[in-house]
């Protein structure tokens, strides 16, 4: 099984700790292409040497490749979101993690999309349990 894990990298970096957590969650059920999203290291200028078309490309390739798509949704990043569009036009599996925020709301091209699981969660071990129902 391979899982593309989505996050916000240019968007912002305040959740990378929780990426993190959850990627090593998704690595019981196979192979998570881009752990690099994770990486408390990778700053919101990201990988240093890469191009924007080396970047597009191969991960755009890794979603082709993938089976499942899991992201982290409560920081709103145009590169998930172009990942999430991507991934569900070749019909990839979608879970997307959500933590509820005071004031704020999930976009509904998100939300309101009969193609996409969205779930809610407040705790990394809630998150966990998300994955767990969703890959049985
Ligand atoms: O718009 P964002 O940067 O927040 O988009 C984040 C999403 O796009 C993640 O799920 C990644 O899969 C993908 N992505 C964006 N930038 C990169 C990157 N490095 N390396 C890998 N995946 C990326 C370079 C980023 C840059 C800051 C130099």
């Amino acid at each position: 099984m391979k899982i593309y894990f989505a996050g916000s990298i240019r968007a912002g970096r305040s959740d990378a700790g929780l990426y993190l957590q959850i990627i090593e969650h998704l690595k019981k059920y196979g192979i998570v292409l881009t752990e690099h999203v994770g990486d408390k290291n990778l700053s919101t200028q990201g990988e240093d040497g890469l191009t924007e078309a080396y970047i597009h490309d191969r991960d755009l390739k890794w979603v082709l490749e993938s089976d499942v798509l899991v992201a982290e949704v409560t920081t709103p990043s145009l590169g998930v979101g172009y990942e999430i569009g991507r991934a569900l036009e070749h019909k990839k599996k979608i879970l997307c993690l959500y933590r509820p925020q005071e004031g704020k709301r999930l976009s509904a091209m998100i939300a309101g999309s009969p193609e996409i699981t969205v779930k809610e969660y407040a705790t990394v071990e809630e998150a966990a349990k998300i994955i767990d129902d969703f890959f049985k």
